[in-house]
């Protein structure tokens, strides 16, 4: 009998690759700053931003403190105008208008159709520098002295009654302005261009349908905002009548001009967040969203519509009441498509499975909030009902409902939900939940007391007021500290997770986008094979709604 001899073979363990991903592909500062791929783009916006986004709120958080007593002892009724005005312009140019497109949406957007990158990943780094430009100007110019005409810059304040930093603070402006044209045009060649194989318009996420209804408007919009900054810039350098009765000039032309960009701009502002939450309700009720070519077109009629309301912000400022007229009913017909879509997210809830982790419940937080802001918009529409409260707090807390409420929350749903994809990382579900949660309490505190004291004719922008309002001043000073405690814990758990997270691995929300469908982080070119689509977007009711890749 012979005897076999076996040969072993002995491997030395190897330690296991660590996968080539967009964050380790290259390394060093420049290969950041030069970058074409359009995931670090928006990383590099997503700093940016939260940057912008905390000094805007540092600058209310010391008028709000200021407000805590009638004689508003805590700063000079002047330097109240430039921190209020510093708060608004940051916070509506260089937070809500970017955050959601530019940051993620710049992430997301070519994974979710199957793409490689944006059409032209260059103008997409142009549009970063532009952003940043635009944003350190502008601080160094609202720093460094300040403006107090308000984030409107309305005349005659702003051409002839301010002494500060207009005309820089207007150039800023402008300057992000380009960024954001950019962005639009970026994103419409996109969605028409490079749409996988078998990924037609109507299967293409709401996410993807906002954004693009959100570029058209930067496309129609930024560029008549530009104008009417640039116009009041030459009025105040050269003496040009424009805006001002004496040279010849209309006042109110400039407030037409303004309102003809901000209205259809307060749609950039909530539109891709109407599209975050119509990702995130489905993936959490386990239900294909309900009437999505409703939501679909609703989109695009939002805006189209939001170009043909201006006025309504005018209707005190001496605009004829037949055009008052026409322009209230037309505001009513705004809200119709909103409604269809709060409409649609109930449904798609009724009879789900849901689950609530972070992302979910900031998403229900946007849809309380913001229908909670579109119903009081419907208040302001009303001529009668506008005489009474504009100008005064009842404004405001509208459209913090609308902005904060609303958009902010469904930033911070879209940030959660994409986060493991950003960084391959899972967070604390118990911080999260916990910050959502005080989110939702300290917001509901400072803005609902808002719509009292607003009521009753407190009006908006004065460094101090009547004691009767005292009570409710308090209240939402109170709910300011609470509602920032919310938005920095994010800031710790989110970093923390960076070192710490649990590895999050590519599908952690059993979702059925196509993003979801490569690892996370994701490499470089997204797909290693271009992926086909053979599915309707959100069949989570399907055992499986994978599509082929
Ligand atoms: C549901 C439809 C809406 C209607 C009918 C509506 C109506 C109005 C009206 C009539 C005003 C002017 C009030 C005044 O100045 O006296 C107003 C102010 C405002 N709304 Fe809305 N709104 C709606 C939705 C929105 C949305 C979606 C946003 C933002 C994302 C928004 C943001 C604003 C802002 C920023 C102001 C105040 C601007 C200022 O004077 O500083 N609104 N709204
Ligand atoms: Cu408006």
């Amino acid at each position: 009998m012979s005897t076999t001899t076996t040969r072993r073979i002995v491997v030395a363990p190897q330690p296991p690759r660590r996968p080539e991903t967009y964050l380790n592909v290259s390394r060093g500062l420049l290969s950041w700053l030069l970058t074409k791929d359009h995931k670090r783009i928006g990383l590099m916006f997503l700093v940016s931003v939260t940057v912008m986004f905390f000094i805007g709120g540092f600058a209310i958080a010391i008028a709000r403190l200021n407000l805590l007593t009638p004689e508003g002892g805590l700063v000079e009724a002047d330097t109240y105008n430039r921190l209020f005005t510093l708060h608004g312009v940051i916070m509506v140019f260089f937070f809500l208008v970017p955050v959601v497109p530019s940051a993620l949406g710049n992430f997301v957007l070519p994974m979710m159709i199957g793409a490689k990158d944006l059409a032209f990943p260059r103008l997409n780094l142009l549009s970063w520098y532009l952003f940043t430009l635009g944003a350190m100007w502008t601080l160094y110019a609202m720093i460094g002295g300040g403006l107090d005409t308000g984030w409107t810059f309305y005349t005659p304040y702003s051409t002839q009654s301010s002494h500060y930093n207009v005309v820089p603070t207007m150039i800023g402006v402008v300057i992000a302005g380009f960024s954001s044209m950019l962005t639009g045009l970026n994103f419409v060649v996109t969605v028409h261009w490079l749409r996988a194989p078998g990924m037609t318009w109507f299967r293409l996420p709401i996410f993807v349908w906002t954004l693009y209804a959100t570029s058209l408007i930067f496309l129609l919009a930024v560029p008549v905002l530009a104008m009417a900054l640039l116009l009041v810039v030459v009025e105040r350098v050269a003496q040009v009548g424009i805006f001002d009765p004496a040279l010849g000039g209309d006042p109110l032309l400039f407030q037409h001009l303004f309102w003809f960009y901000s209205h259809p701009a307060v749609y950039i502002m909530i539109l891709p967040g109407m599209g975050i939450v119509s990702e995130v309700i489905p993936c959490f009720a386990r239900k294909r969203l309900f009437g999505y070519t409703f939501v679909a077109y609703s989109s695009l009629s939002i805006a189209a519509f939001g170009f043909l309301v201006w006025a309504h912000h005018m209707f005190v400022a001496g605009i004829s009441l037949y055009s008052a007229l026409v322009f209230s009913s037309l505001s009513f017909l705004v809200a119709v498509p909103s409604a269809i879509k709060v409409f649609n997210w109930t449904a798609t809830l009724y009879r789900g499975s849901i689950v609530f982790e972070t992302p979910m419940l900031f998403a229900l937080g946007f849809v309380a909030l913001f229908t909670v802001g579109g119903l009081t918009g419907l208040f302001l529409a009303t001529l009668g009902i506008d005489m009474h409260v504009h100008d005064t707090y009842f404004v405001i807390a509208h459209f913090h409902f609308i902005m904060v409420g609303g958009m902010v929350m469904a930033y911070m749903a879209g940030l959660h939900y994409w986060w493991p994809k950003m960084t391959g990382r899972m967070y604390s579900q118990w911080w999260s939940r916990l910050s959502a949660l005080i989110i939702f309490v300290g917001f509901f505190l400072t803005f609902l007391p808002q719509f009292v004291v607003g009521y009753n004719g407190m009006p908006r922008r004065y460094h101090r007021y009547v004691p009767e309002f005292q009570v409710w001043n308090v209240l939402s000073t109170a709910g300011a500290s609470i509602l920032s405690v919310g938005y920095v814990l994010p800031l710790c758990y989110l970093l923390w997770s960076l070192w710490y997270g649990r590895r999050a691995g590519p599908n952690p929300w059993h979702a059925t986008g196509l993003e979801w469908q490569t690892p996370s982080p994701p490499p470089q070119d997204n797909f290693d094979v271009t992926p086909v689509v053979v599915r309707d977007p959100y069949e989570y009711h399907l055992e499986k709604a994978q599509n082929e890749v």
